[in-house]
């Protein structure tokens, strides 16, 4: 999967480098290249933002040079990309999200900061692509840099290859919509605190149904809004 970063603050995308997605990118599956807006400025100053019309707090992205980086990405890119922008105001980024996104050949994350990006962008990009405005949640973060990086991390994680054991994808939270069971490792017993015995059973059936149940209660406790209202 090719991943372009559009910013302007790069340096935000060096922890790309190590862990899971760095190894990732080291074999191939995962090619990001990060791109400086300002980088595609057309004045002396690089100036990226400029004031609201209509008045109002902030200041606003201008076109230009969202246009020059997208053009520019374009240019070597061998199929239509995904344009993403992460935002408050876009739908929500969800693991059906992250599982949908796994399979494009070429994302494109466009980083905005200040109160936004001139609307005009969105619908210029959706000449070049498909266009998702993408929220992460409701509460607010200063521009789209670390959310770009979380949707990174959630569709590279899922590119066949890139986490070893396909199998820790399948049992995990979100993947079949309730939330993942408790996890134990040896010892049995650690400062008071024993391994539920139906662990230690050996009973295949029966630690199934048991994290199940784990499963069932912890979802009606702490994110009931994942079940059906009829449960
Ligand atoms: Cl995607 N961007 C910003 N700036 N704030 C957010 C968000 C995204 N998701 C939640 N809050």
């Amino acid at each position: 999967m090719r991943v372009d970063v559009v910013t302007i603050f790069p340096a935000f995308f060096d922890v790309l480098e190590v862990s899971l997605l760095g190894k990732a990118r080291g074999a191939g599956l995962l090619d990001v290249r990060v791109h400086d807006l300002r980088d595609y400025a057309t004045d002396r100053h690089r100036s990226v933002d400029d004031t609201p019309y209509g008045g109002g707090a902030g200041m606003v992205m201008k076109p230009e040079p969202w246009g020059a980086a997208l053009d520019a990405i374009i240019a070597d890119a061998a199929t239509a990309p995904t344009f993403i922008f992460p935002s408050p105001a876009g739908e929500l980024f969800s693991q059906r999200t992250a599982r949908e996104l796994s399979d494009a050949e070429h994302l494109v994350f466009g980083c905005g900061r200040y109160e936004g990006i001139d609307e005009r962008v969105f619908a210029y990009a959706a000449t070049l692509g498909d266009v998702r405005l993408m929220s992460l949640g409701d509460y607010v973060l200063n521009g789209g840099e670390v959310a770009s990086m979380a949707m990174i991390e959630a569709i590279g994680r899922l590119i066949p290859g890139v986490v070893g054991n396909p199998e820790s994808l399948v049992e995990e939270s979100h993947e079949n919509g309730l939330l993942e069971y408790p996890s134990y490792t040896k010892p049995a017993s650690w400062r008071g605190q024993d391994v539920p015995d139906v662990l230690l059973s050996g009973h295949h059936r029966r630690v199934a149904e048991w994290r199940r149940e784990q499963q069932m209660t912890r979802t009606r406790t702490r994110r009931p809004d994942l079940l059906p209202p009829s449960s």
